[in-house]
């Protein structure tokens, strides 16, 4: 049985992610770990693991109708996950806004057999993996040098459906189906 590595995830415009990567470049001389590549950032609204080819397909040819409310989400916060020394950026608090849509989007996953996680969401874009020191915590840094202001507002108006596909050089993303915007 062929599967596919599917995850939902919204996905940062290019200017955005340049100025993410910065953060990352700039946490780096303190936390140590890996950069994570500028074009795969991202914010994960929900993780499906392995599924079945014909469900990926069918889930492919649904996202474009799974049409979310447009938000706004502040990056106003670097956060390391211990265990598996990631460093993140993300909002302090959840925006009910962007709960909601990651609730609505598991709703419509259970009508297909997919279970929600138990832990609560906590949405973040992974900066650095295998970090080597979380002390002091990281701080966010002072405005970017293209003028991008901290901290950074991501503005959202639709997700997407993402491959992860394993390489020997790691994983490679690719973005296989995506929401259409709701008209304003
Ligand atoms: P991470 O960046 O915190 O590791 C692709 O792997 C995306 O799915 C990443 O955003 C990753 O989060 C997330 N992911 C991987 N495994 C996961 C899991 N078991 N539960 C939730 N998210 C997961």
């Amino acid at each position: 049985m062929s599967t596919v590595r599917l995850f939902y995830a919204l996905w940062p415009s290019p200017q955005l992610a340049a100025s993410l990567a910065q953060w990352a470049q700039a946490a780096r001389p303190a936390c140590g770990g890996r950069v994570m590549r500028t074009e795969t950032l991202h914010l994960t609204l929900a993780f499906l693991g392995p599924v079945e080819a014909q469900l990926a397909d069918t889930l492919a040819a649904a996202t474009p109708g799974y049409g979310i409310a447009p938000g706004e989400v502040p990056l106003d916060h670097l956060g390391v996950f211990q265990r598996p020394r990631i460093l993140w950026s993300g909002p302090r608090d959840t925006p009910p806004s962007l709960q909601a849509v990651h609730d609505d989007l598991w709703q419509r996953l259970a009508g297909y057999g997919l279970a929600k996680p138990p832990q609560p969401f906590r949405p973040h874009v992974t900066l650095l993996r295998n970090i080597e020191h979380a002390e002091p915590p990281p701080r966010l840094p002072a405005d970017a040098a293209d003028g991008a202001r901290t901290p950074l507002i991501w503005r959202y108006d639709r997700l997407v459906l993402v491959a992860s596909e394993s390489l020997s050089g790691g994983s490679r993303y690719r973005i296989v189906a995506q929401s259409r915007p709701l008209d304003a």
